[in-house]
């Protein structure tokens, strides 16, 4: 949902500055043309490329094509109406911005993945402010509009820049708190019901479920598994392989019973669990937020060679 915000302002931006070139194309130069098709091309790239990565990410080049459309539809919209030149300029930055942003989004540690949404997002709004302000000079708008007014008034675009992220921020934060719907969107998703549980009862009577996750080089299993909220779990996390691996989940909030083995540590009721080759650890906890939750890997390189699973607990 946050990400789906983040989205639609770029979305009406990017509008914005499509529709002021189309009805102003004929007073644009062919070097502003290629300056405005190049900066709405790369930064809607690199914005929608970030936002895709992160969103499907695991699957490279899925969202590589995505983000790399993205940039190359704004970047070839914006060129369009003024020269061909300015058309080739914006579609092959779209695809340069694309490629990188999916590439931010598919490498970037989750806990910082919102950080970086936000600072695109601020990237991306002063840019585009720039590049109206270009567009009115260049053709001459109006000099004594509101807009001209507001762009020769520093202290009001401050007010208003900061009044905008101020509210972006705190409706970016209200959204992120119903983070899990944006994960059902992923492709990976659809295995979810598909695959076994390695779920047995320790004891029947204490209701304890006693999950195991095996771990090997680049790979869970299971890698999709469902959880009840309010049920204790022992999570058994069986290093079957030659690396150090770990499990963390992504936002799964839980309280935690005990933890034992190697290494395990958790903070602020996050599950995290940590074990050594051919070493097993285990943690006994209670879900006690639903919703679907990304697991993975948290050495680095091994979530994108495919150390991500999802969890659904409902
Ligand atoms: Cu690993």
């Amino acid at each position: 949902m946050s990400i789906l915000l983040t989205g639609i302002i770029v979305a009406a931006l990017s509008l914005i500055v499509i529709v002021f070139v189309f009805i102003k194309r004929k007073e644009i130069t062919c070097m502003t043309g290629m300056m405005v098709a190049m900066a709405l091309g790369m930064l809607v790239g690199l914005t929608g490329g970030l936002q895709v990565g992160i969103l499907y990410s695991g699957n490279l080049f899925f969202s590589t094509v995505l983000g790399t459309g993205i940039g190359l539809l704004a970047g070839f919209l914006a060129g369009l109406p003024v020269s061909i030149m300015a058309m080739m300029d914006g579609v092959l930055s779209g695809i340069m911005g694309g490629m990188m942003g999916a590439m931010l989004g598919e490498m970037i540690s989750p806990e910082y993945q919102h950080s970086m949404i936000r600072v695109m997002l601020v990237i991306f709004v002063g840019m585009i402010l720039i590049v109206l302000y270009m567009l009115q000079q260049e053709t001459g708008f109006n000099r004594l509009s509101f807009m001209n007014k507001v762009f020769h008034n520093p202290l009001l675009l401050a007010v208003a820049f900061l009044l905008f992220f101020y509210t972006y921020n705190r409706l970016y934060h209200e959204l992120d708190q119903n983070n899990h719907t944006s994960i059902k969107n992923s492709p990976m998703n659809y295995s979810m019901t598909n695959h076994k549980l390695s779920v047995s009862p320790l004891n029947s009577n204490a209701k304890l479920r006693k999950v195991v996750i095996e771990a090997t080089e680049f790979a869970y299993f299971p890698k999709d598994f469902k959880l009840t909220i309010g049920q204790p779990v022992a999570l058994i996390f069986k290093n079957s392989g030659e690396m150090e691996h770990d499990i963390a989940f992504e936002n799964m909030k839980a309280s935690l019973l005990q933890q034992s083995g190697h290494g395990n540590h958790s903070k602020n009721q996050t599950v995290h669990i940590h074990s050594l080759p051919g070493k097993t650890a285990e943690m006994t906890f209670i879900p006690i937020k639903s919703g679907v939750f990304r697991f993975y890997c948290t050495v680095p390189g091994h979530k994108e060679s495919g150390m991500v699973g999802f969890v659904e607990v409902s």
